[in-house]
């Protein structure tokens, strides 16, 4: 048999690994790394992902009632009329910000989905985020004015804080290894045994949700041992002394306590911090943001290196960008957000160039008090200024409640309901729509709810540009569309040519290839040598960052400096209660203890699942056959529970039956479960209010639970 190898990424995650794929007559027959790459467990399954049995083939309209599941054929010109009278009629009767678009997971397309939600005329753009990263990154931003990359290899210590690469982030496992062949001191701070922390000197069992009391105890003790950095303090920190204050309310025993870690590997880990001066840190965007303190707990972490002087500093942690001062170009390394943002901030932008920015209504300070705010801004005002997308956390309660203003239809890109809590009232709220347009490469149980469902195709059928940091690269499709399947982005520019748009958006309606031209107008490389260029191309000129730069620059901060007290937080309403310095507060919903015992926490990420990607596919089902709760042998003989035994997991708000997983890796008292098993979904049993105030995220890892034998 004659091959063809092509080369291409894969896509399961937004790591977009290069892949090389082998094509017999248009058929994909296996896929391998590109020369020199590697690709996880995960991605040697993507020609069986690729080719799910459950792939959507054509447009589909709905014929029975939502959710039957009964179907009739549409072409593609039926479908983008059908959406965009469905779409257009609300706009003109009732207002563009009644259409809610929505994105799951994917992040390549985002920016110009983005633009074509405000081109229509609605800031109602919301996506996955709402539950991955952005916390993060609004702890990051309020405190540091940028996201931040740890300098590990020149660090005397690098904290792991919820760090587990080999499981979620693969290749980022192997600094760690040469890291540690240096002999730099590790600390990880993980409630699990995981693969990351056999590398630690010390690994810290935390309860889950109690990092920020840790972190704030590490403080206090950092302060009463003067190993901080005055100097540092005195002329880039902004709001040292309510810090100071607050940290001082951490004690050993009360940390002890709170965190269920010893006294002595409290102290030791002390004294570590305090021993060592360059510090390096990483904290997870979802094990840390996923608990109803999260937003809180990070600042709290962040507060440890502005205290010691390790922001901004060789050794310790640094903004992520690349610029070349000549062009005026700042590329910023966005890494879990949308994936062309790098290229679209700033100076090459696309999302938000200056030139549609006077366009588009929405943009002017005019133009934004006009439209009616979005969704989640009343309950989550601090996420509502920091992220210009909606939290999708709020999406059901005002499809149901109708305030401020009704939601009459969605559009969903990758719309995958089992991300969001008690998500089968999410699906109800669905069916009261008057329209939902799903797109999936799936027939989700989301989609089966949908009133159109379109095909999108994989990355093995698609072209995509791929922006890193300094390194872009244009992909072309190894195959053919499998189906009537389109790329997103072809469905995004094709129906912005029948929507009534606010802006005409010429560009979006010209088509991915002149969006691309675009989007690398400044970068000094062109659309035909990206082509032309099998692997990732150096954007030229472009200069790595230089310590110390921000610092001198002043940050972008209200004040210009760390901000331990946040001068944006103490502008939020007083009504809200946020505090301005990272307080701790308890992280557990208020249920009874006797009655729910445990502590569930969900999402921990294992090796052989990508959320809902990798549950129809067979082949990566090697270490976890099905739905398994990870609980600790010694809590499990009290229930009288036994490897493999069906169990139920309760909590306040349901149940679901799993199998029973025992091992030492988890913490006693707690018990862990993937998310996204369709019929045992650990995220339809968490309450819907679980959510953090400050970033709206939902509290998927502290949440009281009970368990037994069925
Ligand atoms: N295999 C696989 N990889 C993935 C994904 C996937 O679904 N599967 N998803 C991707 C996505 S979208 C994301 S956001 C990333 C997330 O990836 P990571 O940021 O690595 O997050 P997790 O793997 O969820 O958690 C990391 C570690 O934090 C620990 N942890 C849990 N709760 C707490 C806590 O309260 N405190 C502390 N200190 N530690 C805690 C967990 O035990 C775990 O070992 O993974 C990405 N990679
Ligand atoms: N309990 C618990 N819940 C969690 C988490 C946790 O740790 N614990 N993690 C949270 C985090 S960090 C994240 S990121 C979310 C995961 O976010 P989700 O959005 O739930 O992620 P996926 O299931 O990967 O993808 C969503 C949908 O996109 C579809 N899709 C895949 N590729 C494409 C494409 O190219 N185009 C289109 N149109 N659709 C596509 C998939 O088939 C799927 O239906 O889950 C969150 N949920
Ligand atoms: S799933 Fe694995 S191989 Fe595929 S892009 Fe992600 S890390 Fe790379
Ligand atoms: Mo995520």
């Amino acid at each position: 048999m004659a091959f063809e190898i092509r080369s291409s990424l894969c896509r399961v995650c937004a790591a977009g690994c290069p892949m090389n794929v082998w094509i017999n007559d248009d058929e994909i027959q296996k896929v391998e790394p590109a020369p020199g790459g590697q690709l996880c467990a995960r991605g040697y399954a993507y020609r069986n992902y690729v080719l799910r049995p459950d792939r959507i083939r054509t447009p589909m309209k709905r014929v029975g009632a939502r959710g039957e599941d009964r179907w009739q054929e549409i072409t593609w010109e039926e479908a983008y009329r059908e959406i965009a009278d469905r779409l257009n009629r609300i706009k003109r009767e009732h207002g563009a910000e009644e259409v809610a678009f929505y994105t799951g997971y994917t992040k390549w397309y985002r920016p110009i989905l983005h633009r074509l939600v405000h081109s229509f005329g609605s800031l109602n753009y919301g996506t996955e985020s709402s539950s991955c990263h952005m916390s993060l990154r609004m702890a990051s931003m309020l405190t540091f004015g940028s996201l931040t990359m740890p300098d590990m290899q020149q660090s005397d210590l690098f904290i792991g804080w919820a760090y587990n690469p080999f499981f979620s982030t693969n290749y980022d496992g192997m600094q760690l290894e040469d890291y540690r062949e240096k002999g730099g001191k590790i600390i990880v701070v993980d409630p699990k045994v995981t693969p990351a922390a056999k590398f630690a000197d010390v690994h810290l069992r935390p309860l889950p949700g109690t990092d920020g009391a840790l972190a704030l105890f590490f403080g206090n003790y950092l302060i009463q041992h003067g190993a901080i950095d005055e100097a540092y303090i005195e002329k880039y920190v902004h709001g040292y002394e309510a810090y100071r204050k607050e940290a001082q309310k951490y004690k050993l025993e009360k940390t002890a306590q709170i965190t269920g870690i010893s006294e002595g590997l409290l102290l030791k880990a002390a004294a570590l911090i305090a021993e060592s001066k360059r510090i390096s840190l990483t904290v997870s965007g979802a094990a840390i943001p996923h608990h109803v303190n999260g937003m809180q707990n990070i600042r709290a972490i962040y507060a440890l290196v502005a205290i010691t002087g390790n922001f901004d500093r060789e050794g310790g942690i640094y903004p992520i960008e690349y610029s070349n001062e000549e062009l005026n170009l700042k590329v910023l390394w966005d890494d879990f957000a949308d994936e062309t943002r790098p290229l679209s901030a700033d100076g090459s932008g696309y999302q938000n160039s200056p030139q549609w920015k006077r366009q588009n209504p929405h943009f002017t300070a005019e133009g934004r008090k006009k439209v009616r705010p979005k969704i989640g801004s009343e309950r989550f005002p601090l996420w509502s200024v920091e992220i210009d997308e909606f939290q999708s956390m709020d999406l059901r309660r005002q499809i149901v409640e109708q305030t401020p203003y009704p939601i009459r239809a969605l559009v969903g890109f990758g719309m995958n309901h089992k991300m969001f809590l008690e998500n089968k009232k999410l699906l109800e709220a669905i069916d009261s729509l008057d329209f939902f347009v799903d797109v999936d490469l799936f027939w989700t149980t989301a989609a089966k709810h949908a009133d159109i469902v379109l095909p999108a195709c994989s990355s093995l059928e698609r072209q995509e540009l791929v922006a890193k940091g300094p390194m872009v690269r244009f992909v072309e499709p190894a195959i053919k569309p499998l189906y009537q399947s389109k790329s997103d982005v072809d469905i995004m520019c094709e129906l912005a040519g029948y929507l009534d748009l606010d802006v005409d958006d010429r560009l979006l309606k010209s088509g991915y290839e002149k969006i691309v031209k675009y989007v690398i107008r400044k970068i000094g490389v062109t659309l035909d040598s990206l082509k032309a260029s099998p692997t990732a191309m150096r954007i030229p000129g472009l200069l790595p960052y230089f310590y110390g730069r921000s610092l001198a620059d002043g940050l972008r901060t209200p004040t210009g400096k760390i901000e331990l007290y946040s001068e944006t937080i103490a502008g939020i309403p007083g009504e809200y209660k946020l505090d301005p310095v990272p307080t701790y507060r308890d992280s557990l919903n208020k249920e009874s203890k006797t009655k729910y015992p445990l502590i569930l926490t969900a999402g921990g990420r294992i090796p052989g699942e990508f959320h809902s990607r990798l549950m129809g596919v067979k082949s990566t089902k090697v270490l976890r056959r099905q739905a398994a709760a990870d609980v600790h042998p010694l809590d499990a003989a009290q229930y009288g529970i036994r490897q493999d035994d069906v169990i139920y997991v309760r909590t306040n708000v349901g149940e679901i039956q799993v199998l029973a997983n025992l091992t030492y890796t988890v913490k006693r008292g707690v018990v862990f479960m993937f998310q996204d098993y369709e019929h045992a979904n650990v995220n339809h049993i968490i309450p819907a209010a679980h959510l953090d105030p400050y970033s709206g995220f939902p509290g998927y890892r502290t949440v009281r639970c009970s368990i037994g034998k069925l």
